[in-house]
């Protein structure tokens, strides 16, 4: 048995404001059936709509968490999820962040607008994608499903083992084009065109950089079709970015597709590019994943992959300020981007702290600027601190609640030494869950479910956190 740790070295319990679950809150397995049932709902076969109504299509980053549920379910239908994926991957390496789904038209800009076949020769013959990337969650969820795949019987782990032997060459492709096209100059942090390559669309992590992007008198933006797709939810232009921030948005893509998607013109040529911290701690952590699937595989590349997450886990520790808190770069001004964002976390994610930063890290994670805030709804961390200036608490990623970024600190602490606080966020996050709503996002004051529902990255975290608490 192992030694039980002096108590000066033992993480300490967080103190933060627990609240009772809620009245008429579903117990954790009705919260996991009706996020399996919310699941089957937004299946179209061989992807998972990332919400019906707003979200119509398969996106990179979702499609990860989403295997990582559905592996609880299904390690087989996990896998069809990321094949389907990695299908749509282009020629140079890059996933795309979305992959368009046959038949609905609603979303834009969609792939008319994008017109990457016709621009650019890495681009997939198959189905239609956009022209970007997302945080690259995938070799996490891989690692998920192959776990998930050796506790089931044998004939389903050999067929889980054969599928992932069948998609390793693209997943290091992938792994590849981020190292080398979105890190040429081995700082160890990916380099982003776009807002919504980080995810975290108009966190104010962006706000800098993207008052630097002025499309030019002529543009016309293309009407906008996410305000009235939330609607019809009750929710609208209040929860979503402003139409300046789209106008910013759809001008990148006009300067992407001038730049023919190609990536040594877009580093040289776009109005925005940033060195994304939460990105490149995900890739870190991602890359060592994968290298331990390749160990237990013997598959190919475990070297380089260790490699990568070195020199990542390096770069993001290396943005940090004394208490290990993580900053964003503005490549085109070479200046530091320090926000109060959910993304100042990123090293709980790749590691690298010494032991004392990590335990200051984690108690600012508990602090009244974060999860200690004592007017939330639910002990969780907001996607912007409330003392920031810049704290909106209904609008996207300016304060609400993202379920699968509790979900990415969760793990984080626990691969980090720091299971204690682990289990503290996951019983927060469970009672936030326990509504059955699946909304993209809460208010974090309120409580209140916002934006599209059921969101199917919700309804996933919330099935893996049930079964893995
Ligand atoms: C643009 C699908 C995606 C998420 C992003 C989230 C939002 C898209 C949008 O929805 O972005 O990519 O139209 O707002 O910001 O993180 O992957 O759920």
């Amino acid at each position: 048995m192992a030694a039980i740790p002096p108590a000066e070295a033992r993480p300490r319990r967080p103190q933060v404001n627990r609240i009772a679950r809620r009245h008429g809150a579903l117990t954790d397995m009705e919260t996991a059936a009706r996020a399996a049932y919310a699941l089957r709902g937004n299946d179209r076969g061989r992807l998972t709509v990332a919400a019906p109504g707003l979200y119509p299509h398969m996106w990179s980053w979702d499609a990860a968490f989403i295997a990582i549920g559905l592996a609880r379910l299904s390690p087989a239908r996990a896998l069809t999820e990321m094949e389907t994926l990695l299908a749509a991957q282009w020629r140079n390496g890059m996933v795309p962040h979305i992959v368009f789904s046959d038949g609905d038209a609603s979303y834009e800009p969609g792939p008319e607008r994008w017109a990457c076949r016709d621009l650019c020769a890495d681009a997939p013959e198959g189905a239609a994608t956009s022209g970007l990337m997302q945080p690259p969650v995938h070799g996490i969820a891989i690692r998920r499903i192959l776990d998930a795949a050796l506790r089931a019987g044998p004939a389903e782990r050999r067929s889980a083992i054969e599928r992932i032997r069948a998609l390793w060459p693209r997943l290091l492709a992938w792994h590849r084009y981020l190292a080398e096209q979105r890190d040429p100059e081995h700082r160890g942090l990916l380099t982003i065109y776009h807002g919504w390559e980080s995810g975290l669309d108009n966190s104010p992590r962006w706000d800098a950089p993207y008052a630097a992007v002025v499309p030019p008198a002529s543009f016309v933006p293309f009407v906008r079709a996410d305000v009235h797709a939330l609607d019809a939810l009750g929710g609208g232009a209040a929860q979503r970015p402003t139409d300046l921030d789209y106008t910013r948005y759809q001008w990148l893509i006009e300067e992407l597709r001038q730049a023919r998607y190609d990536d040594a013109l877009a580093r040289a040529s776009l109005s925005f590019r940033v060195a994304d911290v939460l990105s490149s701690a995900i890739f870190a952590a991602a890359a060592e994943e994968l290298a331990t699937v390749a160990d237990e595989l013997a598959l190919p590349g475990m070297d380089e992959l260790i490699g990568h997450a070195d020199r990542f886990r390096r770069g993001v520790a290396g943005t940090t300020d004394g208490d290990g808190f993580a900053a964003d770069l503005d490549l085109r001004t070479g200046r530091t981007l320090r926000t109060e964002t959910i993304a100042g976390f990123a090293p709980l994610l790749s590691g690298g702290l010494a032991p004392a930063v990590r335990r200051r890290l984690v108690d600012t994670l508990f602090s009244p600027g974060w999860c200690g805030h004592p007017a939330l709804a639910t002990a969780l961390p907001p996607s912007t601190s409330p003392s920031s200036a810049a704290f909106d608490p209904a609008r996207y990623w300016r304060g609400p609640q993202w379920p699968p970024m509790t979900w990415l600190l969760i793990w984080g602490l626990e691969r980090s030494g720091e299971p204690e606080s682990a289990a503290v966020l996951r019983a927060s996050a469970l009672d936030q869950l326990s509504d059955g709503l699946f909304a993209e996002y809460y208010h974090p004051f309120t409580g209140e479910a916002l934006g599209a529902r059921p969101q199917s990255w919700t309804a996933a975290v919330a099935l893996d956190l049930v079964f893995s608490a």
